[in-house]
């Protein structure tokens, strides 16, 4: 036998030493500080600029974000998780799926009222995470390992915008994409997301979709400007964001959170809009930007659907509608749908 020299052992990949029922697969689609730097740059140099949603998310970010899911104003997280809860069994039932793959599952916390749902029905297998944080699915997984004693975990780290290709094969399975996030793509990025989808799960597999109703325009901006000014904070975070990927000087006092209803695109449009004069350097992009008072950079949009509206999008990438669910006020969707 040859002598190793123990840091040999940080070389390996990493689900050699894990548990045999887990394995991490990173995808060449998972994202690189090359190609963010690119997308950002040319989202910045554009009219009106914008920054990628994936920016908010920073360590303070996921915090802020925390934070907004237990405003009183903002109703999607609470609404999401108790409309699930009521109709777990029923999705578990219709789909009699084996394997759960979440896409965006982050830090899984519906997922466990779905994963118990299919261990009651008597046909879990396997849990698949797609995600773009490498960090926070393992700690995750490494949770539900302990917590399912008989669960297989297949971990994929991609960007789930890039087109997902070979997802794991399974008998009967059910795709989740929960949280309203689909609400962020535009209308031909949310066409290629769910035809992607479509593409690579079978006929008969399912797709469960949580999707923000459309409402009046004074509740959904009471949701995106809620009194405590955190959802302001949360916008002018990704500045800091920016500065600190990219080494800007972007000056979070230059600028202020905005959010309207834009009632024609039926979606929440966020922005950050200059307090003053600005000029900006991002050393990193080689880009010198410069703002009037009143120019804005785009950095989120939310869009808001209704049953009809899903249903046509749906239908466009290949799926049936089975189940419409929301809740007694209307303000939450969650769409199943099965694959033609
Ligand atoms: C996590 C994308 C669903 O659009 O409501 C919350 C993010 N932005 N408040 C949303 C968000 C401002 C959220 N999503």
């Amino acid at each position: 036998m040859t002598e190793k020299h123990p840091a040999l052992d940080l070389l390996k990949p990493a689900e050699e030493s894990e548990s045999p029922r887990f394995q991490i697969e990173v995808r060449s689609s998972a994202s690189t500080r090359e190609r963010d730097l690119e997308e950002l740059g040319n989202c910045l140099r554009a009219s009106p600029p914008w920054i990628p949603a994936k920016f908010f998310y920073d360590a303070r970010g996921s915090e802020l974000f925390e934070a907004i899911t237990e405003l009183p104003e903002y109703y999607q997280t609470r609404t999401e998780e108790l409309l699930l809860l009521g109709v777990a069994d029923q999705v578990a039932a219709r789909s009699e799926a084996t394997e759960l793959l979440e896409l965006g599952s982050g830090a899984a916390r519906k997922t466990r009222t779905l994963l118990d749902a299919m261990s009651r029905s008597g046909l879990l297998q396997r849990y698949v995470p797609i995600d773009v944080d490498p960090v926070v699915t393992r700690r995750v997984a490494a949770e539900l390992l302990a917590e399912y004693p008989a669960l297989e975990i297949h971990a994929i780290i991609t960007d789930i915008l890039a087109p997902l290709v070979a997802l794991p094969q399974g008998h009967h399975r059910l795709v989740i994409f929960l949280g309203g996030t689909i609400g962020n793509l535009n209308d031909d990025a949310c066409e290629r997301f769910l035809d992607g989808i479509g593409e690579v799960i079978n006929t008969g597999d399912h797709f469960l979709l949580g999707v923000d109703r459309i409402k009046s325009k004074a509740r959904l901006e009471a949701a995106y400007n809620d009194s405590a000014g955190i959802t302001a904070d949360f916008n002018l975070n990704i500045l800091e964001v920016v500065n600190a990927f990219a080494h800007g000087d972007f000056d979070q006092n230059g600028f202020e959170h905005v959010s309207i209803y834009n009632e024609a695109k039926h979606r929440i449009e966020m922005w950050l809009r200059a307090r003053s004069p600005q000029r900006v350097a991002l050393a990193d992009l080689d880009l010198e930007l410069s703002f009037e008072t009143g120019d804005s950079i785009l950095t989120e949009i939310s869009t808001k659907y209704d049953k009809g509206l899903i249903q046509a999008k749906l239908d466009h990438a290949g799926f049936e509608l089975e189940d419409w669910h929301t809740d007694e006020e209307s303000l939450f969707g969650l769409a199943l749908a099965r694959r033609r």
